[in-house]
């Protein structure tokens, strides 16, 4: 049995998140999805999200290919967190290619390809403008 797991925000949740959850899902049995806190995503990206934690972890968790989510705290915490659930494969969108390699000796890691025009940010500034 395959354990894969993932990372990130999915604030407001559109077809590029659940293009990455079903293809991880699909290297694997059983599907992980660690949910960055609104506190990190402040951190990371300089604004609250949209969505808050709870309901982000609400409509990730409820997403058939999704078998368990928790709460991403901190950046600094991934490698707890790959063993304390076991992680045979860390997925990653593209974007952060390059940046997990070092995870290699704990788990497998793949980058999967982002799918093309749809972004969180973008859908953002298309709401703005009607
Ligand atoms: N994604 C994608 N295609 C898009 C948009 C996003 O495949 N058009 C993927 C990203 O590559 C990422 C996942 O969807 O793997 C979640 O995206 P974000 O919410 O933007 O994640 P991010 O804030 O980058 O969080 O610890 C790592 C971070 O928590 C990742």
């Amino acid at each position: 049995m395959k354990r894969v797991i993932t990372f990130g925000t999915f604030d407001v949740f559109h077809v590029g998140h659940v293009n990455i959850i079903e293809r991880a899902r699909s290297l694997g049995d059983y599907l992980i999805v660690g949910i960055s806190s609104d506190k990190l995503n402040i951190s990371k990206k300089g604004r609250a999200p949209i969505y808050s934690e709870q309901d982000r972890i609400k409509i990730i968790g409820s997403l058939k290919f999704v078998d368990e989510t928790f709460l991403e705290e901190s950046l600094e915490l991934k490698e707890e967190y790959l063993k304390k659930y076991n992680a045979d494969i860390l997925v990653m969108g593209d974007d952060w290619k390059g940046k997990f390699d070092h995870f290699n000796s704990i788990c497998e890691v793949k980058y999967l390809e982002r799918t093309p025009s749809v972004s969180t940010t973008e859908l953002i500034e298309i709401a703005k403008s009607r």
